[in-house]
């Protein structure tokens, strides 16, 4: 069975003709006649969570882990505005998210009507295109719904991808159902966009890099992909590049440079010219590392290339000479064969990575219980070959000092580095991901956004670590806030509720650890093949011994 409405039901055609099959619904009235039509097909994937802040996210999770958009489906009025956190975490992660909210007839907006706002272009800022489809449902209404359902769905996958907003005013009765099979549709194409940079300009983008002496490749957040892995390793042996990574951009070949943090403390000041690159060459998404933007304004590029190929302005350096429209992956591929350079520039951030990482390891070794401490057991007990997520902030930055897990993928909500939808969006990727997935996030975080347990899609797949460390550690780790008077009340936000409450209301296995033997026992049950269910860690440190520790490591990786 489908709706009457015929609007609703060329969405639907045109979804499927797109391959969009991927739907979450959050329980409403005024978008029953979605509801009614997307379960009612079976080529549709649905699942249902009631808080639409939770949802949005876990679409998140969900597009980054099939690698596909995702529609979310809501009701009028504050439904809709729950959905906008993760909208504009999506918007900056470049995720295709199709939201479509359900709404009245515009005649009733700002008329004492019930759950009735003012809907049209509610995420204006971050959408690639929105549009309120006709309440009609003449002829030329239908041709122009369509046309705007197409454009929609074209926009969120070209180019750079993003969300797309489609409101949809309905008329009541909302429920009736037909016996009927969706109509056709005409299905608007829109051709692949192809990168091809001119041959002329190859040559001149190649020749560039061979003059120049220190090339600094910044590969930014970026889905594992592991033909970019290849290819960046062949332009590092033509052109002697650094290219710096954090575990974000999903890089693991040790001819990469990671361990930004560490390396940037390493460099003196008086010496950073050394360091100093000619020409920057940027993609992917934004680097965690605070440090590394610091450094590279102060000690400007002559040239910084962003490749991207939505064309973005990303002048993050200010520094920015020139803008290539292309996919990265092809940038390289055209330039490798056509450039050489000399490698010492790489030779020396290599010297510099090793040396940091010995001080961080000697330093790790000789700490006692903390969070950084509590990070290198997690690291050496989370299985290969699995999903890694890292909420905001101070579990990302921790996780960033340290190496990598072998043979593993990792993904943060970094666009805006919200705390509200850590949680959510490990459970979305987790939901359809076949590898075993961690989520390491702060107790702040957790509670913020306990409600991501409470829906049925919930992987046994699923290990859940709230490093409690009382609070919002992270700002005493910064500098600044730990110098306020309000520090305690409002920046730190001392915090004693347990997690434990939450885990067993949801009914999820509970560990805990308070020093590191605790913790070692924990992570081998965490982790053991008996351990057949989602399962939840809770580690507490002391967040005085852990702003020590965090400041006096960057002390010793100085030197
Ligand atoms: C939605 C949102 N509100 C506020 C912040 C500012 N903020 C950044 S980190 C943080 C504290 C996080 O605390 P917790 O989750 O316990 O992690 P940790 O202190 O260990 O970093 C806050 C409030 C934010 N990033 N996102």
């Amino acid at each position: 069975m489908i709706t009457d409405k015929k609007h609703i039901q060329q969405l639907a055609t045109l979804l499927l003709k797109k391959g969009i099959t991927d739907i979450v619904i959050s329980p409403g009235s005024r978008n029953a006649p979605m509801i009614n039509t997307f379960t009612g097909i079976p080529d549709f994937i649905c699942r249902n969570i009631v808080d639409e802040r939770s949802a949005a996210y876990f679409a998140i999770g969900l597009a980054l882990a099939k690698q596909k958009p995702v529609v979310i489906v809501c009701t009028s009025g504050t439904a809709a505005l729950n959905y906008a956190p993760a909208v504009a975490e999506a918007f900056y992660q470049n995720i295709p998210l199709i939201i479509l909210t359900a709404d009245r007839p515009n005649y009733w907006i700002d008329q004492a009507e019930s759950q009735c706002i003012r809907q049209e272009g509610i995420y204006r800022n971050f959408v690639k295109k929105e549009v309120s489809l006709p309440l009609g449902e003449s002829e030329k209404d239908l041709w122009f719904a369509a046309r705007q359902i197409n454009e929609c769905l074209n926009l969120a996958v070209s180019g750079t991808p993003a969300p797309v907003h489609i409101n949809i005013p309905l008329e009541e009765p909302l429920h009736q159902l037909i016996d009927a099979d969706l109509p056709e549709v005409k299905e608007i194409e829109l051709n692949k966009i192809h990168s091809g940079i001119a041959v002329n300009d190859i040559v001149q983008l190649a020749e560039t890099i061979s003059q120049s002496q220190k090339i600094l490749v910044l590969a930014g957040q970026s889905n594992p992909n592991s033909e970019m892995e290849t290819v960046l390793i062949q332009f590092i042996e033509a052109s002697g590049a650094v290219v710096l990574h954090e575990h974000l951009s999903n890089l693991s070949d040790p001819k990469f440079c990671g361990s930004v943090d560490a390396i940037m403390a390493a460099i003196p000041a008086e010496k950073a010219n050394d360091s100093q690159p000619d020409l920057l060459i940027s993609f992917g998404g934004q680097f965690v590392s605070k440090a590394l933007k610091q450094f590279l304004r102060k000690n400007k590029p002559a040239q910084h290339w962003h490749l991207s190929l939505g064309g973005e302005h990303f002048d993050t350096y200010q520094s920015l000479t020139k803008v290539i429209k292309t996919d990265a992956l092809d940038f390289f591929v055209a330039v490798s064969s056509q450039v050489q350079s000399s490698k010492t520039y790489l030779q020396l951030w290599k010297s510099k990575e090793t040396k940091a990482n010995q001080l961080r390891d000697k330093f790790v070794e000789s700490i006692g219980f903390c969070d950084l401490k509590a990070f290198e057991l997690i690291g050496r007990s989370i299985p290969e070959n699995s999903v890694i997520h890292l909420g905001n902030s101070s579990p990302v930055r921790y996780a960033l000092i340290l190496n990598r897990v072998e043979n593993t993928d990792y993904f943060s909500n970094r666009g805006t580095a919200g705390i509200d939808g850590c949680l959510s969006t490990s459970v979305g990727f987790a939901s359809e991901s076949d590898k075993l997935n961690t989520i390491i996030l702060g107790d702040l975080s957790f509670f913020y956004d306990s409600n991501a347990l409470w829906n049925k899609c919930i992987g046994s797949n699923l290990r859940i670590i709230v490093i409690h460390n009382g609070g919002g550690n992270i700002f005493g780790l910064i500098k600044g806030p730990s110098d306020s008077p309000a520090y305690n009340e409002h920046f730190f936000t001392g915090n004693s509720h347990k997690a434990e409450i939450l885990a067993k209301a949801f009914g999820i296995d509970y560990f805990k650890a308070e020093n590191e033997v605790e913790l070692v026992e924990a992570l081998a049950k965490f982790y053991s093949p008996k351990q057949q269910q989602v399962a939840l860690l809770e580690v507490f440190t002391d967040s005085e011994v852990n702003v020590k520790v965090f400041r006096e490591l960057f002390r010793k990786v100085k030197g």
